[in-house]
């Protein structure tokens, strides 16, 4: 299994995020993606690279799954929050004013000239700050999707895009939940327009994968299956429940499988085994996971139990589907283990093919 990760993933280093009522220290670092490496050096599945791929072939990728003016507006936003006040340079931007979707009555329709107004346009929560780098670093990451993508289409069986942010939260044109572009829909995408006629997405963060959903809602092309702790109480907490099944030509292509906080590996597995089902019965040509470790039992903002042997359980169950299959790198902020979680995870899927 070739790994490729981000070399720019630094430049995207949030000082502070909403939490609780107060500025906290952001729990997705930098340092996160680095004991990923380190792991990989320790214990090596494949070539470890960098991606190298056209920058005409990149836009065209992220334009398949963002919208225009989404773009448009995250390549610009730095240099607008830094030309509003030089003081800025030294603060990260956080979206604090939303307008609610339907039926609320506020319209999104009509672009705002007012930064504050875009940043809250474009995203749903104050979790995400954008900073100096963020569109650098989420760019990279779109980069590694698309290169293990192209990976998967050369006919290998596997591939892990390992980046950072995160993803499955950015939806068409919003960011949120750390995310910026979602490198999961890219990846996806790009094997759909590299001639796979069905994709199935099978997330295990934590989280749901709530941009994932939105993004091949009204698809029948992409299934879009995701394990994760009940909306009821859990974070994004106003999608994944499980009557949400997909609509238009894409009804019956959605599946969420909510699991109440503190939910042990044992009924977890149940889930992964449901999930697994219904990417067979879809006849799948590729799987692509969102691969979040913050199911660890160690996670400091998630409640699943699952241990670090867990992983290898995990890795082999999603062998066991027998499709090309590409990994990307979502969350889990327990950073000391996250590592080790992730290599457990992969090794366990390597060991099984
Ligand atoms: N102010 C991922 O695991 N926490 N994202 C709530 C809101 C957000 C997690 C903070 C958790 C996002 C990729
Ligand atoms: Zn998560």
């Amino acid at each position: 299994m070739k790994t490729f990760h981000n070399p720019h993933h630094t430049l995207h280093q949030g000082r502070e995020e909403m939490f609780r009522g107060r500025l906290v220290p952001c729990h997705e670092v930098p340092a996160r993606l680095d004991f990923v490496l380190t792991e990989l050096q320790r214990r090596p599945l494949g070539a470890l690279e960098a991606p190298t791929v056209s920058d005409a072939e990149l836009d065209k990728a992220i334009a398949r799954v963002h919208s225009a003016r989404y773009l448009e507006f995250l390549a610009g936003a730095w240099a607008e929050w830094v030309a509003m006040d030089p003081a800025n340079a030294q603060r990260d931007a956080l979206p604090s004013v939303w307008p609610l979707g339907n039926p609320h009555g506020f319209r999104t329709d009509v672009l705002p000239h007012n930064f504050a107004a875009r940043l809250g346009l474009f995203s749903f929560d104050s979790g995400s700050p954008l900073t100096a780098g963020t569109w650098a670093a989420a760019r990279g990451g779109a980069a590694c999707a698309l290169a293990a993508a192209n990976e998967l289409l050369a006919g290998e069986r596997s591939a892990f895009a390992l980046s950072r942010p995160p993803g499955h939260h950015a939806g068409p044109d919003f960011f949120g939940g750390y995310c910026f572009l979602n490198n999961a829909a890219i990846a996806a995408q790009v094997l759909r327009d590299g001639g796979l006629a069905r994709v199935a997405v099978l997330d295990v963060d934590y989280h749901h994968g709530n941009g994932t959903q939105t993004i091949f809602y009204e698809r029948g092309d992409v299934l879009t299956v995701s394990i994760h702790g009940d909306p009821a109480t859990e974070y994004p907490f106003f999608l994944g429940h499980s009557d949400e099944r997909g609509a238009g030509a894409g009804k019956g292509f959605n599946l969420n499988l909510p699991l109440p906080r503190g939910t042990r590996f044992d009924t977890w597995h149940v889930a992964l085994e449901r999930a697994l089902e219904a990417v067979a019965a879809f006849k799948a040509d590729a799987l692509v996971v969102p691969m979040g470790l913050d199911t660890f039992e160690g996670d400091p903002i998630s409640g699943f139990m699952l241990k670090s042997d867990d992983y290898f359980v995990v890795g082999e169950a999603l062998a066991g589907a027998g499709l090309p299959t590409l990994f990307t790198f979502e969350g889990g902020y327990a950073v000391d283990a996250v590592g080790t979680n992730a290599v457990n995870l992969l090794e366990g899927f390597n060991r099984a093919v």
